[in-house]
């Protein structure tokens, strides 16, 4: 617990000392870069079958994105109807994980939704599974 309100205190400031230190007006709109999420699987390259994902979530000033809700969505590409997703585990240090069991081979594509506070994030990734 005291960890947890230590967590959410240095992601507070992180975000208040880069609104002071930027000189540039307020933007509505939320560019593909204020986030960055880089996915690695286990095995790598995934195959067929169980796979973990391991997601590092980033602000745009490279600091990790704790606490968020990461939602993990698959879908083969190539198919309709064959659609997943669940939540993925908070690994501390902006670190995410979730399993999952890809059915076929071939182009999934991973739709992550990150959720924090304000931010409301979702990019689509593209997924090789072998
Ligand atoms: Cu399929």
């Amino acid at each position: 617990m005291r960890k947890m309100i230590f967590v959410s205190m240095l992601v507070g400031l992180t975000v208040l000392l880069a609104a002071c230190g930027s000189s540039a007006p307020m933007q509505e709109s939320t560019s593909s870069k204020d986030v960055n999420i880089v996915v690695v699987s286990n095995p790598s390259p995934a195959m067929m079958g169980d796979v973990e994902l391991m997601l590092t979530i980033t602000d745009k000033d490279g600091n990790p994105i704790e606490g968020a809700a990461v939602n993990v969505a698959a879908d083969h590409t190539d198919m309709s109807g064959m659609g997943m997703n669940g939540l993925a585990t908070d690994q501390d240090g902006g670190k995410y994980s979730i399993k999952a069991n890809f059915p076929e081979s071939g182009n999934w594509m991973l739709t992550v939704k990150v959720t924090k506070d304000s931010l409301d994030y979702k990019e689509d990734i593209e997924f090789k599974v072998q």
